[in-house]
């Protein structure tokens, strides 16, 4: 018996975390929104680079979308190709940054994922940038604490 007869296709239905257009990683504060504050925090680190643990002036883990330890044009066409989406409509308390996952849901799993990321910084192992949530480079209590006072919001 082959793997292709075990699981046999079948139609899933797939609803969308975010409205059409919005990206979760072009919503650097995660307030559901890309707009012109996204676009001034990847103006403010344009060009910082981190490897380690403590990071320059300037540098926000989220505002490194591509996650690639620079923020460059790149991330400036990420926020750019979604500028003016939102995520839909956001529940009190909403924080995108602490939705690590990008289900559009604070939960649990997100909470694993930080709890699995906790006490890494950039560059180390274990190191999970979506963790970082107020991007400072490492993940420890201060994430902890946008993660819990996001906890059960959605958008
Ligand atoms: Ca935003
Ligand atoms: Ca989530
Ligand atoms: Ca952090």
């Amino acid at each position: 018996m082959t793997m292709a007869t075990l699981a046999p296709a079948r139609a899933v239905m797939v609803r969308p975390a975010f409205l059409p257009g919005f990206s979760s990683r072009a919503d650097i504060n995660g307030d559901g929104q890309v707009n012109i504050f996204d676009l001034v925090s990847v103006a403010i680190g344009f060009g910082v680079s981190c490897a380690a643990f403590p990071c320059p002036p300037g540098w926000n883990t989220q505002a490194d979308t591509d996650n690639n330890g620079v923020i460059n044009i790149f991330d400036l066409v990420a926020v750019g190709s979604a500028f003016g989406s939102v995520c839909g409509v956001p529940s009190p308390g909403w924080d995108g940054r602490a939705d690590i996952d990008n289900n559009g849901k604070v939960n649990i799993q997100d909470q694993t994922l930080l709890a699995l990321a906790l006490g890494t910084s950039i560059g180390g192992l274990g190191w999970n940038p979506e963790a970082d949530l107020n991007g400072d480079g490492t993940v420890n209590v201060a994430d902890n604490a946008i993660m819990m006072a996001a906890f059960g919001s959605s958008c």
